[in-house]
């Protein structure tokens, strides 16, 4: 499962908003720090509209792992920097959200959430500099030991890396081979991780939520970067409430839909993960592949004995599907077709597998 980690200064919400997104959050116990684990629900109308059409008892919606890596107590936490365990633990994830705190906090800097972008940023880039340059030393001495093709490409590319930070650029913004990536996804470096920014705004600068976004990437055009807004206590309280009394209390602020839907749909899309559906006997459900996959891993997300025995997957995009409402009227018009193991699935598939054991 990949995981999304939601980081940022201290006090600046994480642990509230990971109660927001999903409140079933399970404690890892065992090590120096918590960790707050949570799974939020993607919601997807495509997923609603099939369970709808085809009437099963359950409604499965996929997920998004978030973790708050953190894991203070309240107040606990030191006032500036992320300690080295703690960077450890943020490195394990998969991509960020990293989260800024926008609104202010009696004994806390008045909030500057640009401020407190610019000093993650700079001590990330430090980090990542110090991974690469020890493995720069390293290689070199390999290198001058025993040379091989595989040590001097590796080399190249950590020397790409280096050029890079030292003109504090992410390493994101570089670009690399899945062949390349694959070399340095084992240092999981922080600056080459997908981010989400969030500023958590007070309650009331939500109507100036748009102003808010722009200010900030005015000043920062980080490439691979997204940029969003919420408020985590007001979401929160909102998640707490059931849809009636929901609508509500979001009238009343003047919301129109809530920012957690948006932020998971970002997080989904930043890991590069994509949706299929199946239709089973007793439930419609949306599962997780990353983009690019093919049907053969898809149908190792069902079951590995559908993967070992697959023949072809039957599959209608959801598009193709809609209009017509009936899966036999979809065949009958050619958009539901046989695929092979090496189909690439895309997001809104429907799809059936066929299989021998
Ligand atoms: N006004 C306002 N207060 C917030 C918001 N989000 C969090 N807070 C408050 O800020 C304080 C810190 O929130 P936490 O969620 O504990 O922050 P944290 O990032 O987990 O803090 P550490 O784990 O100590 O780094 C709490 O008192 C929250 O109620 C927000 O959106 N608006
Ligand atoms: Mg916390």
């Amino acid at each position: 499962m990949l995981r999304i980690g939601i980081i940022g200064p201290q006090g600046c919400g994480k642990t509230t908003l990971l109660q927001a997104l999903a409140p079933a959050v399970k404690v890892d116990g065992g090590t120096r720090r918590e960790i707050h684990i949570g799974q939020a629900k993607v919601q997807d109308a495509r997923l609603d509209h099939l369970y709808h059409i085809f009437g099963r008892s359950k409604k499965v919606n996929a997920i998004v792992e978030y973790v708050d890596v953190a894991g203070y107590q309240r107040g606990e936490a030191k006032t500036s920097g992320y300690d080295p365990q703690l960077l450890v633990e943020i490195r394990s994830c998969d991509a960020l959200l990293h989260l800024l705190r926008g609104f202010d906090t009696p004994g806390l800097p008045d909030a500057d959430p640009l401020a407190g972008y610019e000093t993650d940023f700079a001590e990330f880039l430090i980090s990542d500099q110090i991974i690469v340059e020890h493995r720069i030393e390293r290689l070199e001495k390999e290198i001058s030991k025993k040379p091989s093709p595989d040590l001097k490409r590796e080399y190249q590319i950590m020397q790409r890396c280096q050029a890079a930070l030292l003109e504090e650029q992410p390493l994101r913004t570089l670009d690399f081979s899945a062949e390349e990536e694959k070399i340095l996804r084992a240092f999981q470096l922080l600056s080459l991780k997908p981010e989400l920014v969030v500023i958590n705004i007070a309650e009331e600068d939500i109507a100036r939520s748009k102003d808010i976004v722009s200010e900030f990437r005015q000043t920062i055009q980080h490439p691979g970067v997204e940029v969003s807004v919420a408020c985590a206590t007001i979401e929160m309280e909102i998640a707490q409430l059931d849809e009636a009394s929901a609508r509500e209390f979001m009238d009343d602020l003047g919301i129109r839909e809530s920012a957690l839907n948006r932020l998971i749909r970002a997080s989904y899309k930043l890991l590069g993960l994509i949706s299929f559906f199946t239709i089973g006997d007793d439930e419609c459900r949306a599962w997780t592949i990353r983009n690019g996959a093919i049907a053969r891993a898809a149908a190792g997300e069902v079951h590995s004995d559908i993967e070992r025995g697959f023949i072809r997957a039957e599959v209608v995009h959801f598009d193709d599907f809609k209009p017509r409402g009936d899966l036999a009227a979809c065949r009958k018009d050619g958009v539901r077709r046989l695929e092979g193991k090496q189909y690439i699935v895309k997001d809104g598939d429907i799809i059936e597998f066929r299989f021998a054991v």
